[in-house]
């Protein structure tokens, strides 16, 4: 594994708009007809969103090998807005044309794009997501949910607790250092995919971080397999790839035209909440509401900085979120929900009108979207 980078940093080359033209038409036509696409990515899909990569000239570790400190704040992966390859990969995962997604980077990106769980392999870990060592339960935070630790280089407790009833088991980031194992299902999951696939499209990565590494070269070396790469710097598998599907372009200019061949739209970034409000009652006038955010497969995700009933001047400010309320409620009012958010991309403040489901109680999930360009919420049931 290469660790290091050097201080004058690999030349960035730029292929010729002529040549992206071509080989972006070429990558749309075998991305129609493949069986099995699947999508190796690195820290170039993100450094058009202000993330810093590695070994690029203004990368973290190139930087680090000139002597000279990287201003960048690891926070600002929380306020970065997907990139235009984020979200075109996000529209080729729902019209079922990518099958698969292996990333090595940590920023979350491709999670809060819209890529689902269970479409993607986050082989490097994930600075929204840490777990519980003893049960495996997985939590997604809108903060960095990593090491609090400056012990030792291996620590990777986060400080918190796990919250399954019965458990008390110690969260850990998912974070992996250098040196450390990959975690096990997310590279078994990528090497199938490798092996079922016959095409795999590198977006953004040197490619020099083993055995990550191993899944594009998998795909290149197999008969069926066709490799393209499309990074700015040469990569080890410049020899592995197909001649004609290897192109110096940016990312994003590359996908913009791969997306425009196949006539399909490069939706906008569009910040997705899910929330369960459930609804206890007492009497017809002693209630609790229980307020909890999760991701997309119902794993609890903490988005939420407080919630309070609407116009009461008590807000509860740590999970879990319950509420206690004293009204006579008919079956069907709203009860209104004030959710306050940690608001990263400035989110502001929404109400959810909740139907009383009487006092049997009961629970309701909710979709909430928001769009980061108009500073709006949507919100509706589902
Ligand atoms: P790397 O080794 O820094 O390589 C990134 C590559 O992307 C370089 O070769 C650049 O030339 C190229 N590049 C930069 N911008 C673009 C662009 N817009 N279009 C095309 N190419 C571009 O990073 P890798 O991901 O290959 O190496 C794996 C490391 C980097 C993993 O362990 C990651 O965790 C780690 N990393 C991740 C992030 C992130 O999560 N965003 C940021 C920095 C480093
Ligand atoms: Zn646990």
């Amino acid at each position: 594994m290469d660790l290091t980078a050097p201080a004058i940093a690999e030349t960035e080359h730029f292929s010729s708009p002529a040549q992206t033209t071509a080989v972006a038409a070429q990558l749309a036509a075998l991305i129609r007809t493949a069986k099995h696409f699947i999508v190796y990515t690195g820290a170039g899909v993100s450094t058009s969103a202000g993330i810093p990569d590695f070994r690029g000239p203004e990368g973290a570790w190139t930087k680090r090998a000139q002597g000279k400190e990287l201003a960048f704040d690891g926070s600002k992966t929380l306020t970065a807005v997907p990139t235009t390859t984020h979200m075109a990969l996000v529209a080729l995962q729902e019209r079922g044309l990518l099958k698969y997604v292996v990333s090595q980077n940590c920023d979350g990106l491709h999670r809060r794009s819209g890529i689902m769980p269970d479409r993607i392999s986050e082989l490097h870990g994930n600075s929204n997501r840490e777990y519980c060592k003893d049960c495996g339960k997985e939590y997604i935070r809108d903060f960095r949910a990593v090491s609090s630790y400056d012990k030792s280089y291996s620590d990777h407790r986060t400080g918190r607790k796990c919250a399954v009833p019965g458990c008390t088991g110690a969260l850990h980031d998912t974070i992996i250092n250098f040196g450390e194992q990959l975690p096990k299902t997310a590279m078994t999951r990528a090497t199938t995919h490798a092996k079922k696939a016959d095409l795999c499209l590198v977006l953004g990565s040197s490619c020099r971080v083993s055995p990550a590494n191993s899944i594009p070269e998998c795909v290149g070396r197999s008969k069926k397999g066709r490799l393209a790469i499309c990074n700015l710097q040469d990569t080890p598998l410049e020899d592995v790839a197909d001649e004609k599907l290897r192109i110096h372009a940016r990312t994003d200019d590359l996908m913009t035209q791969v997306m425009a061949n196949l006539g399909i739209l490069i939706p906008p970034f569009i910040l997705r909440r899910r929330l369960i409000i459930a609804m206890a009652s007492q009497s017809r006038d002693r209630h609790q509401l229980t307020v909890t955010g999760v991701d997309v497969d119902d794993t609890p995700s903490s988005f939420l900085r407080s919630v309070k009933v609407e116009g009461s001047r008590r807000a509860v400010r740590t999970e879990p979120f319950v509420l206690g309320m004293r009204e006579e409620l008919e079956e069907g009012a709203a009860v209104k929900v004030e959710l306050e958010f940690m608001g990263h991309y400035g989110e502001p403040n929404v109400v959810v009108a909740h139907a009383y489901p009487g006092e049997a109680g009961g629970s309701s999930v909710y979709g909430l979207e928001y769009d980061v360009w108009t500073k709006e919420w949507e919100v509706r049931r589902v």
